[in-house]
């Protein structure tokens, strides 16, 4: 792939990791086995020492799954890519790779809601220490950084609140640290943003999202920054053994081809209905990082190449219209999750963000009342009808 990294990115989406295969077909194969044949013992050997070159065991490496990890470390402008069976899968595995028992890390307040539990629950039991901040303000993160401290993990635009962090900033901070930053890039995938061009050292994705983009296949993806770190990652890994398989694999490869594409849609039609919703008389407010309310709109505009396609609100009414806005909707659906063509709508306080528990919620401003739009790609104009169907019967 080292003569397409020039590419544009629609170009990139479409050629990203595909390589050449016996017989020529212009799709990578699914190689749908779980192990391969050694020509002899020798060989086999060879391949475990690293001294041959080729394909043992799935879990370890198979051409599907290096040819999407190909594609998303080529749009990421990463060392090496790595995908794993979820987007949680990505999340501990990057954890459990940077951090050592008597750590600290330091996570965004607004984070998925699972994340939260992970560090704070899990990590917790093995003598790993925490701090969740508002990492908007890069003096909070300056405030709890500690000598200790070994990973700043951001989410950016965060689900669901879409506060942004400064990511160059906070990886300057970090450096001087010595600790590692860790983004979280679900939000907006690498067309939108790129951290590690902005210095995070990991990049991670739930590619159940925008990736994938078609609401059929749960995945993840861990990008590093270099060799050091992408061994490291490589490692625990395939010990811990999350990984995502070759259909899985095929099947997001086959999503990133139209990743430019959709996230225009999605962007465009985010902008219009964020536009709609702030003018609308029973909004009591809007986040969207497009529009000029936004509290990080400029740093939005300095570090994104679009504003994405997630939106949240909450109705004047609060959480009981948010309800009826919910059981009204006829074309959005009713769903968590997030990122694919179609537009779904969801009440994170109980749902997505429900394990999080309120004190955690309340302090990341995730409010009962918040309502979370999935902005899909069908025309802005049904989708304003709808919402506004859905509006009047409150
Ligand atoms: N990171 C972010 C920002 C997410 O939104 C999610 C899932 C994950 C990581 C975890 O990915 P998974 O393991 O599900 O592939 N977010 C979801 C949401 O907001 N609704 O349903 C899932």
């Amino acid at each position: 792939m080292e003569g397409k990294k020039e590419l544009k990115l629609n170009s990139k989406c479409v050629h990203a990791g595909i390589d050449e295969y016996e017989f020529g077909p212009v799709v990578p194969p699914i190689y749908q086995t779980s192990t391969f044949k050694f020509a002899s013992t020798e060989q086999g050997a060879a391949l475990f020492k690293g001294e041959a070159k080729g394909y043992i065991y799935t879990r370890l490496s198979n051409p599907t799954i290096e040819a999407m990890e190909n594609a998303v470390a080529d749009l990421e402008e990463g060392y090496k890519a790595l995908g794993c069976s979820s987007g949680m899968s990505a999340i501990t595995t990057a954890l459990m790779a940077l951090i050592n028992a008597g750590d600290h890390v330091i996570c965004s307040k607004a984070v998925y809601g699972p994340t939260t539990n992970l560090i704070k629950d899990i990590l917790g039991r093995f003598n790993i220490d925490h701090t969740f901040v508002d990492t908007t303000k890069i003096e909070n993160v300056k405030a709890a950084i500690t000598d200790k401290t070994k990973v700043v993990y951001i989410e950016t635009p965060a689900n669901p609140t879409l506060d942004i962090t400064d990511i160059e900033e906070t990886a300057n901070l970090a450096h001087e640290n010595g600790a590692l930053l860790v983004v979280d890039n679900t939000f907006l995938s690498p067309a939108l943003q790129q951290p590690l061009k902005l210095g995070a050292d990991v990049v991670l994705h739930s590619m159940t999202k925008f990736l994938n983009g078609h609401a059929d296949v749960v995945a993840g993806v861990l990008v590093a920054k270099n060799e050091e770190l992408y061994l490291k990652l490589k490692g625990t890994l395939k010990q811990l053994g999350g990984v995502i398989d070759p259909f899985n694999a095929f099947l997001v490869h086959r999503g990133i081809k139209t990743l430019g594409l959709r996230m225009e849609k999605h962007c465009a039609n985010a902008q219009k209905i964020a536009e709609f919703l702030e003018r609308h008389p029973k909004v009591a407010w809007v986040s969207y990082p497009g529009l000029e309310s936004h509290p990080q709109h400029e740093v939005a505009k300095k570090q994104q190449y679009g504003y994405g396609g997630m939106i949240s609100f909450e109705l004047k009414g609060g959480l009981e219209a948010g309800k009826t806005v919910m059981d009204s909707v006829k074309l959005c659906t009713l769903a968590v999750s997030l990122g694919g063509v179609e537009t779904l709508i969801q009440h994170p306080a109980s749902m997505t963000h429900l394990s999080m528990g309120k004190e955690l919620r309340e302090a990341a401003g995730i409010t009962d009342g918040l309502v979370r739009l999935s902005v899909g790609i069908e025309d802005a104009d049904d989708l304003i009808a709808d919402l506004s169907q859905a509006l009047e019967k409150i």
